[in-house]
C-alpha cells in the first residue's frame, strides 16, 4: 500500500535526457527557470534514461551519463530539499501510462511531431518504434504528476502541445483524470543556436564538438569555440535574427550569461570588431560556468550520495505518480481486488 502525498502548492514538472554533457542551450533554455521555479512551485525534475534510448546509446556510458547529470543538475542549484530530483526508469509508473495513453493518441499525431522527423532521419531505414512513441511517453511523465507548468525550450512546445491534446481526450471519454498542463518559456534563451550552423538549434548530442558549449568545457576551450562560431561579413554588433543568425545568437547568449539586454549589447560593442565581441562572450560563459563547475567535480566524487538521492527522490516520485496511474487504471476499467 502506497502512501500518498498531496502537495499544496503548483506542481512544476520537467526532463532531460543523459544523452550527452549538457549545453547552455539546455541551461539557459530550460535548467536556469527549473532553478528559479523549485522556490515558488512543488517541482519534479527528471533525467529521462528511457527518452534517451530512443536514439542509439552505449549502456556503460548511458549509465555514467545518469549519475553526471543528476550531480550536474545539483550543481546547477535544483535544491533537494524543495524539489524531486528522479530517474525515469526508477519509477516505473511511466511506462504503465504510457500503454494507456498510447491507446488514446493516433498515428497521424505522431507523425506531424517535428522532432521525430529530425531524428529519424538519422535512423535511416530501420526506425525504431520507441522513438515514434517518445512524445506519448513524455505526456505520461508529464500528466503521472499533475503538472500545471512544465518549462522546457522552444523545441518541446509542440510535445507539450500534444500532452494537453492527449489529457483533454482521456478526460472527455473517461471522466476527469489529468490535469492539463502549460508550456513555461523563459524571457530569453528558449532557443539557443549551433554556434557552426545558427539556423539550427544547439544540441548536445551533435557530432560537431565546435558546435556547443558544453556546461563543463573549460575556459580556453570555451573562448576557444567562441572564435570559430559562425558569424557573417558585415562587421556589425547588432540583433536580426533573419539576416544575422550568428551574431545574433552570440548576443543572446551573452544577454543570459551578463543579464543586460540586446540594446545594451549592441551600444557595448558600437564600432568594435567581432574579435572583441566574441571574446567577450567567451569570457562571459566562462565566468558563469565556473562555480557550477567547481561544485559538479565534488559532488561526482560523492557516489553514495547521489545513489542515495536518486533512491529517495524516485521512491517519493513513485507515490504522487502511483496515485494518478491508479486512477487512470479505474477509469479505463481495469480490475482492481
Ligand atoms: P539531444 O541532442 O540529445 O536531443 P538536447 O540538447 O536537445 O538533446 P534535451 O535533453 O532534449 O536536450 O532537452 C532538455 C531541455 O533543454 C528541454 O527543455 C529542451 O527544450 C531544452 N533545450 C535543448 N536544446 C536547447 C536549445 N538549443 N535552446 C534552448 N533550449 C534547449
Ligand atoms: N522530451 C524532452 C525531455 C522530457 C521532458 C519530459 C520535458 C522528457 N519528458 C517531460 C518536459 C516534461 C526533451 O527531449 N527535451
Amino acid at each position: 500500500m502506497k502512501i500518498i502525498e498531496i502537495p499544496d502548492k503548483k506542481i512544476v514538472y520537467s526532463g532531460i535526457q543523459p544523452s550527452g554533457t549538457f549545453t547552455v542551450g539546455n541551461y539557459f533554455g530550460a535548467m536556469k527557470n527549473w532553478v528559479n521555479l523549485q522556490e515558488d512551485y512543488h517541482s519534479l525534475f527528471c533525467v529521462v534514461d528511457l527518452h534517451a534510448i530512443t536514439m542509439p546509446q552505449n549502456p556503460e556510458e548511458l549509465r555514467r551519463r545518469t549519475y553526471e547529470s543528476i550531480a550536474l543538475l545539483l550543481a546547477l542549484g535544483i535544491n533537494p530539499d524543495k524539489s524531486i530530483l528522479y530517474v525515469q526508469s526508477m519509477v516505473p509508473e511511466h511506462c504503465e501510462l504510457t500503454w494507456i495513453l498510447n491507446c488514446c493518441t493516433y498515428m497521424g499525431e505522431l507523425s506531424r511531431m517535428t522532432q521525430f522527423k529530425d531524428k529519424s532521419q538519422k535512423q535511416g531505414e530501420n526506425i525504431r518504434v520507441g522513438l515514434f512513441d517518445y512524445p506519448v511517453l513524455m505526456a505520461a511523465d508529464i500528466l503521472l504528476y499533475q503538472t500545471d507548468l512544465v518549462p522546457v525550450g522552444n523545441d518541446q512546445r509542440q510535445h507539450v502541445e500534444l500532452a494537453r491534446d492527449i489529457a483533454i481526450r482521456f478526460n472527455q471519454q473517461f471522466g476527469h483524470t489529468f490535469k492539463v498542463p502549460e508550456a513555461y518559456f523563459g524571457e530569453s534563451g528558449a532557443r539557443i543556436m549551433s554556434l557552426q550552423e545558427p539556423t539550427r538549434k544547439m544540441s548536445k548530442s551533435d557530432d560537431n564538438l565546435n558546435s556547443f558549449i558544453s556546461l563543463l568545457d573549460d575556459p580556453k576551450t570555451i573562448i576557444k569555440k567562441f572564435k570559430r562560431a559562425v558569424t557573417d561579413s558585415e562587421m556589425a554588433v547588432y540583433h536580426d535574427r533573419e539576416k544575422k543568425p550568428g551574431v545574433s545568437n552570440l548576443m543572446e547568449i551573452y544577454a543570459c550569461a551578463t543579464g543586460n539586454c540586446l540594446d545594451d549589447i549592441t551600444t557595448e560593442f558600437e564600432g568594435k570588431g567581432y574579435g572583441d565581441f566574441k571574446a567577450a562572450v567567451g569570457e562571459a560563459v566562462a565566468e558563469t560556468l565556473l562555480p557550477v563547475q567547481r561544485d559538479y567535480h565534488r559532488l561526482l566524487k560523492e557516489k553514495d550520495y547521489l545513489k542515495q538521492i536518486m533512491r529517495t527522490h524516485s521512491e517519493k516520485a513513485s507515490m504522487m505518480a502511483w496515485k494518478t496511474l491508479a486512477k487512470a487504471r479505474k477509469q479505463v476499467g481495469f480490475v482492481t481486488v
